[in-house]
């Protein structure tokens, strides 16, 4: 059976009929979860996947990357051709695997989810990064716009898969329910975007901003193959892990608005299965060899 085959025998055959009931929880909360939305032979697929690469990693002729030792101040970003085999034991994401894998692309541009994010984004969605994630990041609370700037402001959702289950210790997503709402931190050049040392300044806007809301995390404890789709001034992060033995596996994508970035039709391309990604460079280490 192939991954594309099976994953139409998954619940979530008819996104319209079901996606009515979940807008009121995107606007009141500013993510939706959509259970069972992959089946187990997708995820068994990307996990599949992420063993390959790490078995054959020495081999590989790509400039795919991966950020090691996350949130420990022996952070590195590294060619994953250069990176150290114990470092898969320890928190890392690999970077924007979709550009390389044809299975990453039609996975997270699957018809139905299309259909999810263009009700969401008002506009077809652009598959324009992804993180494989194999523990917990402990990424500080945070909103996305921080560090990735939508064209058109909040044209960016971002879906989140598990791709196995998730409990409390090993670290799972935390979101902040209605966060979303809270008006946008302002950068020092303008905009959303903040230069690193302005992470305090965040941080203190958001506690307070948390406090008069009366808003906590929630953990999206999950089981494989269910998503959460969250709004780009969504806060969220990664809960610290309890049980370094506990594995997380998940694989992230951000999502631009189609139309804002056809100007340049080379870098938007079609899908193998429909859909349109994002072709850029991949990210920059600082040393290649
Ligand atoms: O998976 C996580 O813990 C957080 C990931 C995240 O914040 C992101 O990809 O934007
Ligand atoms: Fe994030």
């Amino acid at each position: 059976m192939s991954v594309k085959d099976d994953a139409l025998q998954s619940p979530w055959n008819h996104p319209a009929s079901i996606f009515a009931e979940q807008m009121s929880t995107w606007d009141t909360d500013g993510y939706v979860i959509l259970k069972g939305f992959f089946a187990h032979a997708v995820v068994k697929a990307v996990n599949h996947l992420v063993d390959q690469l790490w078995r054959v990693q020495t081999q590989l002729d790509s400039k795919l990357s991966v950020d090691i030792y996350l949130e420990n101040p022996k952070q590195e970003r590294l060619l994953l051709s250069h990176a150290p085999l114990e470092a898969r034991q320890s928190p890392y994401k690999i970077n924007d695997l979709y550009l390389e894998s044809p299975l990453v692309r039609s996975i997270m541009l699957d018809q139905r989810l299309r259909e999810i994010l263009k009700s969401l984004l008002d506009g077809e969605p652009l598959l324009m990064n992804s993180l494989n994630f194999e523990r917990g990041s402990s990424q500080p609370a945070h909103v996305d716009t921080l560090f990735i700037s939508p064209r058109k402001h909040e044209k960016l959702v971002v879906v989140w898969l598990a791709l196995e289950s998730i409990n409390s210790e090993s670290g799972p997503l935390l979101v902040y329910p209605g966060s979303h709402k809270i008006v946008p931190f302002q950068a020092r050049k303008g905009g959303t975007c903040i230069e690193a040392d302005e992470m305090p300044q965040f941080n203190h806007y958001m506690d307070a901003q948390l406090r008069k809301h009366n808003i906590k995390a929630k953990e999206f404890i999950a089981e494989p193959g269910d998503i959460l789709i969250w709004h780009a001034q969504l806060l969220h992060g990664g809960k610290a892990i309890q049980d370094p033995q506990k594995t997380r596996k998940s694989l992230v994508c951000h999502y631009f608005r189609k139309q804002e970035y056809w100007p340049q039709p080379w870098r938007v391309k079609r899908a193998e299965q429909g859909g349109h990604y994002y072709m850029r460079p991949h990210q920059r280490v600082a040393k290649q060899d």
